[in-house]
């Protein structure tokens, strides 16, 4: 293996370019119209363009991807988070094409991909999953019998599903069968199968996932990240380790979702999710294929560098990672910034990057895809950037990233900075009483609190900078003699500088 073609774009597509370079080896980028001049284009060794602005014309055209393979003569592809990293038929294309597949086995994309299949896959190998039932239901007498049984509120999920599509929260008989027309016409829309199953539902869990990591000798596990703090399904903070894992947990949680990787037959870096009831008690949810965006809280803890040890596995090299039991050291937490507005619905905005000051200093890592100049467009999700603070324990990291936002400048586009350090602000997440319905309770961390002194300084200071550009556009007085600018025009300015 030479040269990975990385198929992905943005803050991830650089971490991986960085890799490769660190492992010697070269990367090529692909890129989309709208990606030619991106930071991670230009830090490739070489750069093939795929196609238009719209994912489903380049990013996700399986053979676009593969000819810039052999047009660019990379041997392996990398394919980062989102996009085709999590099908199996793009695994198996790669494979086909005679490439190395940077990623784990395609039967274990697909037997985790089927949520019900990878149920009874887990029950088999003896991995808590949320009690419920492994078949998928269609009749709704069938379901409410089963749903008696499993003890009501249930979930119906999708079993093609994964990520919140097709699910619905069912408290009392009577609505049972209407959610289940409702999910499967929304999975079938989602997933083009209308398949369905039930769970017991779980009251206010966390969302706790553990690291795997398996060459073709070893499976380890490199602990938890708490990843409560979402909305709508959209992780907004994570950290490692979690305030709700003492060592016993983890090492139950981690033994677990070992057993679940080795059930599949697992290679590479994976993500097992779990909730985690307020009693202790975790159930397996459903497993990751791929490096996750939240990968580098992992790494910072366990000092580990996730993306280098997947180019080595590929490679068939053992990872770099102890043999005995590994513990976390210190503390970090990811800030996702993103080009969002949290006062305005978290809806996307766009515009130019005009100006960026980004954050430095002792325990600060800034994962961006962004820079000065760069065009954020409505083309792709809204991630911009992933800010990532390491300190020796939770409190000091808190302050550190509270201090790296407050050092962070980004002006051009709207993003959810200012939530970000509201929410580190709060005295509930300091105590770390998070859930995953945390910011359901808590809107008002969605909004800037009023503040009349603020909007009285910027309002001054919006003047002050009118009047400085208007002063710059006015053109020098002329003497009058010669000029071309009548007499009035001339008196009206004389009149101005009074
Ligand atoms: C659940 C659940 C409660 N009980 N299953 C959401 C996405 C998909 N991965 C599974 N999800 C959930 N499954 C049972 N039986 C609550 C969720 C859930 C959730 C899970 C993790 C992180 C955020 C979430 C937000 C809403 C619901």
């Amino acid at each position: 293996m030479k040269s990975v073609l990385i198929a992905n774009r943005g803050e991830i597509a650089l971490r991986i370019v960085r890799a490769c370079h660190e492992e010697g080896l070269e990367a090529v980028a692909v890129y989309s119209a709208a990606d030619r001049s991106a930071p991670y284009v230009r830090a490739a060794d070489r750069a093939i363009a795929i196609g238009p602005a719209p994912a489903s014309e380049s990013y996700l055209v399986i053979d676009r991807l593969l000819e810039a393979c052999s047009q660019a003569g990379a041997d392996a592809v990398h394919p980062g988070y989102g996009f085709l990293s999590e099908r199996a038929a793009f695994a198996d294309a790669v494979e086909q094409a005679k490439l190395v597949w940077i990623g784990p086995p395609a039967a274990a994309i697909r037997a985790m991909g089927d949520k019900t299949e990878a149920r009874r896959r887990m029950l088999a190998a003896g991995v808590p999953v949320v009690p419920g039932a492994s078949a998928t239901v269609t009749d709704p007498g069938a379901a409410l019998a089963l749903a008696r049984e499993i003890g009501f509120p249930v979930m119906v999920k999708a079993a093609a599903g994964g990520g919140g599509k097709g699910m619905r929260v069912v408290r009392e008989e009577v609505e049972l069968a209407g959610a289940l027309t409702a999910a499967a016409s929304e999975a079938r829309k989602a997933f083009g199968d209308p398949a369905v199953y039930l769970e017991k539902f779980i009251v206010m869990p966390r969302h706790v996932e553990i690291q795997v990591l398996a060459d073709h000798e070893r499976t380890v596990h490199l602990g938890e990240r708490e990843c409560s703090v979402q909305r709508r399904h959209q992780k907004l903070v994570e950290e490692a380790p979690s305030v709700a894992v003492s060592p016993a947990l983890r090492a139950a949680m981690g033994a677990a979702a070992v057993a679940a990787a080795d059930a599949v037959g697992y290679r590479g870096a994976g993500t097992c999710e779990f909730l985690l009831a307020a009693d202790g008690a975790f159930h397996f949810l459903e497993m990751n294929t791929r490096i996750q965006v939240e990968h580098p809280v992992t790494e910072l803890v366990y000092g580990v560098d996730l993306v280098r040890e997947q180019l080595r596995i590929a490679q068939g090299l053992p990872m770099r990672v102890g043999t005995g039991p590994l513990s976390p050291q210190g503390w970090a937490i990811e800030c996702r910034i993103t080009s969002e507005n949290p006062a305005d619905g978290f809806l996307p905005s766009t515009g130019r990057v005009e100006y960026l000051r980004i954050p430095t200093g002792p325990g600060v890592r800034w994962d961006a895809g962004i820079e000065i100049g760069d065009e954020v467009t409505l083309h792709y999700d809204s991630l911009l950037a992933k800010l990532i603070v390491w300190a020796p324990d939770r409190a000091q990291a808190i302050q550190r990233m509270a201090r790296a936002l407050d050092e962070l400048v980004l002006v051009g586009v709207a993003t959810n900075q200012g939530f970000h350090r509201r929410l580190l602000a709060d005295p509930a997440f300091a105590a770390g009483a998070i859930d995953i319905q945390f910011l359901e309770r808590r809107t008002d961390l969605l909004e800037p609190p009023s503040d009349p002194g603020l909007d009285r300084d910027l309002a001054i200071a919006a003047a002050l900078a009118e009047e400085e550009a208007r002063q710059a556009r006015r053109p020098a007085v002329a003497d009058g003699s010669a000029s071309s600018v009548s007499g009035w025009a001339r008196q009206a300015r004389l009149d101005g500088l009074r």
